[in-house]
């Protein structure tokens, strides 16, 4: 199976991004961490994308907070599906990381989940995934079948 990259501007992000390792693990993803900055290390965020398919990486989860570049700058290095996680590290609540990641010019997309939306970003990378793994398909079946069952479980709470 090909690898999630699990991209962040800052160790200070990885609070929120946990949950989406923790969702990948689940799925028995294989996956990488790295902390790499669109402003701080923009060299190594270029020399990651420009390798990231050849190095065996199938979707890359982008994570930054604030003038949250960083998803921006790998999906303008590679053809691989990038998916732009924003995180609320400012003043403004993460509405300023969700716009830097949302608001790409056309050509350079980026599929960007809520704020703070880590689980739907692994959810999302599993997904594309699973269009060439069945097994990875089938345990997001299960994923879904278990996800209804405990709703219509609280259901029948609130009607007993
Ligand atoms: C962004 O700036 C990072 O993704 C982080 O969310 C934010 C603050 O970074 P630190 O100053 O905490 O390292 O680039």
């Amino acid at each position: 199976m090909k690898k999630v990259a699990v991209i962040m501007g800052s160790d200070s992000d990885l609070a929120v991004v946990s949950g989406a390792i923790k969702r990948l693990k689940s799925f028995e993803i294989p996956f990488e961490a790295h902390v790499i900055s669109a402003h701080r290390t923009p060299e190594a965020a270029e020399k990651f994308s420009k390798s990231a398919r050849n190095n065996g990486f199938g979707v890359i989860i982008a994570a930054a907070g604030k003038a949250a570049h960083l998803a921006g700058v790998i999906a303008a290095y590679t053809t691989l599906p990038v998916i732009g996680l924003p995180i609320k590290s400012s003043t403004m609540d993460g509405l300023d990381s969700l716009l830097s990641i949302v608001q790409m010019p056309s050509g350079v997309p980026v599929a960007t989940v809520a704020i703070g939306g880590a689980d739907n970003a692994a959810i999302l990378a599993a997904q594309i995934l699973s269009l060439s793994d069945e097994a990875l398909a089938s345990r997001l079946e299960e994923f879904k079948k278990n996800m209804a069952s405990a709703v219509i479980e609280k259901d029948k709470k609130l009607q007993s």
